[in-house]
């Protein structure tokens, strides 16, 4: 039996099942992973942890506005492609006694493909939230010569809904995260290199629970020794394979 036939058989058997995605999941969308080829995104001449860090945010919110907008206008033009829709059908199609999402994309792409309440561990690019209130607003109903965003609510200055780098994660989405991955059978994880924490830990507590792990992803990953099953491929290849009914 090869590997996928493997990873289907386990997948078949299992009632409960954890997908945790990162930014090689929407690669064939055409949004730009973070560390693919081995270099970081920089823009304007600075890496992305950089622009994506909780002190840019006091130091220059008007940037950091400019550097997701600028990620908004790349994602604008993004579809879901066939991975993003093999996981949303997958969830919908009721064969899983729990099914959950794990994302640590921002681009909104899983919902967009139909995915149900995914958890977002790093927000999603699409809200803006209060600096003061913490007031969540969609950006489609914010003008976009607005920036920063004013708060309806307390009218103190808004920022980009999304976790930075040096920021705690929601610890409702964390903990329900850490949970689902101790009860799965099935963690599959696509897409990531699996280098950013606490993320990283999803699959190394449903190994340590007792799941079976597949990693999809074209490459190696600091993930590959720990997992059952690696399948070398992408995700828009794969996971149909996979998931397919
Ligand atoms: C926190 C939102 C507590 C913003 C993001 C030193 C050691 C260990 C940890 C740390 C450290 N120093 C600092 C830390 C903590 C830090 C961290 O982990 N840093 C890393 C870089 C070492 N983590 C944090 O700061 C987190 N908070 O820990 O709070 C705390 C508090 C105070 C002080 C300290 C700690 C917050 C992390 C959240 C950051 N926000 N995103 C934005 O997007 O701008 S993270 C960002 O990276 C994205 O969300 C992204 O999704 C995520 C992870 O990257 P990947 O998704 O894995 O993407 P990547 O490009 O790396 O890999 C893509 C993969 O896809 C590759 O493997 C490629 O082969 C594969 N691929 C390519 N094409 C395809 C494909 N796969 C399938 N199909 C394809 N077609």
């Amino acid at each position: 039996m090869n590997a996928i036939e493997e990873a289907v058989e386990r997948i078949a058997s299992a009632t409960r099942v954890l997908i945790l995605t990162g930014a090689g999941v929407s690669a064939e969308s055409g949004v730009p992973t973070f560390r693919g080829g081995g270099t970081s995104t920089a823009w304007r001449g600075m890496p992305f942890e950089q622009l994506s860090s909780a002190e840019m945010v006091k130091r220059d919110l008007p940037l950091v506005w400019e550097w997701f907008d600028y990620r908004r206008s790349v994602v604008a033009g993004c579809e879901p492609n066939a991975g993003h829709k093999a996981i949303a059908d997958a969830q919908i199609s009721g064969r899983f006694q729990e099914f959950t999402l794990v994302t640590q994309n921002i681009d909104g792409l899983h919902r967009a493909a139909g995915s149900i309440d995914p958890i977002e561990l790093h927000g999603n690019i699409h809200q803006a939230r209060c600096l003061s209130c913490g007031h969540l607003a969609s950006l489609s109903e914010i003008p976009n010569d607005e920036r920063p965003p004013v708060c309806p609510e307390c009218f103190d200055s808004m920022r980009p809904h999304v976790v930075l780098f040096f920021e705690g994660l929601n610890e409702d989405d964390l903990l329900a995260a850490y949970e689902k991955a101790a009860r799965c059978e099935v963690c599959i994880v696509v897409g990531t290199s699996a280098v950013v924490y606490p993320a990283n830990m999803i699959p190394q507590i449903a190994k340590r629970e007792g799941a079976t792990v597949v990693e999809v992803n074209p490459e190696e990953t600091e993930l590959s020794p720990l997992v059952d099953v690696s399948l070398r491929g992408t995700a828009g290849e794969v996971l149909p394979r996979l998931l397919g009914a």
